[in-house]
């Protein structure tokens, strides 16, 4: 057992280990609290974060496996930009916790192993004539980009929370350029039927990275609202399964749709109607990286 102290807090001692705390139950005791210095501790840390990030650099739309890639990238890149990530989910992620029919392994068509030893996720390699690797189970993947994300002083997660409109501005040649989003709590977006009004808060931002997904309660919100506001022609409409056909469209098809707003991962494939890919994840993560370059360039010119 290894020699530890225990060091007085609040008229409770606290072992500095989980080993001095095994076998000594009886003397355990949590230091003292009062309730309201939990909802300050979130409530302070909330709206400071709301008021930091309402003027952000970068707000990537969707915490799923393209837009936590996208925020992996660009959190690592540059350190200097604000970066928002909105997610309507409770839990992000979208689709990338479980590999398909709800089956575990994740498998990634080389050469986007790459991006699993940049964050450092073991993979199962069937050899070098092999096209792919498998993720023993996707939730890892997920896991990692997530946890790594989240580590960066300049990503803020705003889970819970749905974009459900784009801030717009008249780009002085006939056209529109996004500026940033129009975000509500979820909760609240899926209610605008049954309560009066609730409006919404916003985001001002120069970059937008949608990557929103082809389905789901929200999915491909920017693409169907870029056409509601005739800022494009018609939704191209995803295609049926072909995995080669569709991650490489996916991948080279990441950009710029209007101004301010990129469009990656399976949102793209309604944008430009692609192929899907189905149970393949690897092109979610380059699109990602591919979609961080096209913001970086902005912030370069
Ligand atoms: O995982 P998704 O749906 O989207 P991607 O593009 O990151 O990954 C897609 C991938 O999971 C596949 O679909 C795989 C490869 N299968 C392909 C195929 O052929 O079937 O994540 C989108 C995220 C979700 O977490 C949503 O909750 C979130 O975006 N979201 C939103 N968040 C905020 N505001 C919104 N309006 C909104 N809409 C969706």
């Amino acid at each position: 057992m290894p020699h530890t102290t225990s060091i007085p807090v609040g008229g409770a001692t606290k072992p500095e280990t989980i080993e001095a705390m095994a076998g000594n139950w009886s003397d355990f005791q949590f230091a003292p609290i009062r309730e309201s210095q939990v909802s300050r501790a979130m409530t302070r840390r909330y709206f400071a974060d709301l008021d930091k990030y309402t003027e952000s650099d970068i707000v990537i739309v969707g915490a799923g496996s393209c837009g936590l890639s996208s925020a992996y990238v660009l959190g690592k890149a540059r350190p200097d930009l604000k970066i928002a990530i909105i997610e309507a989910g409770v839990a992000p992620g979208g689709g990338a916790w479980l590999g398909g029919q709800l089956f575990s392994a994740m498998v990634m068509r080389k050469p986007a192993d790459a991006f699993l030893r940049e964050i450092g996720v073991p993979y199962e390699d069937e050899g070098p004539e092999s096209s792919f690797v498998v993720v023993k189970h996707a939730a890892l993947f997920t896991s990692t980009v997530l946890s790594k994300v989240l580590q960066f002083p300049n990503v803020k997660l705003f889970n819970a929370t749905a974009v459900e409109d784009l801030i717009t501005r008249k780009d002085g040649k006939g056209g529109i350029r996004i500026a940033g989003v129009v975000t509500n709590w979820t909760l609240v977006s899926m209610h605008h039927d049954d309560q009066s009004c609730m409006d919404p808060n916003t985001i001002n931002a120069p970059v937008i990275i949608s990557t929103t997904g082809h389905d789901g309660p929200f999915g491909a919100f920017s693409a169907k609202r870029l056409v509601s506001m005739n800022a494009l022609s018609a939704l191209g409409g995803m295609r049926g399964l072909d995995m080669n056909t569709a991650e490489d469209a996916i991948v080279k098809g990441t950009r710029e749709i209007v101004p301010g707003l990129i469009i990656g991962g399976m949102e793209l494939s309604e944008v430009d109607g692609a192929n899907r890919m189905g149970p393949t994840f690897g092109a979610m993560a380059l699109s990602g990286v591919k979609a961080a370059e096209e913001a970086l360039k902005v912030f370069e010119e």
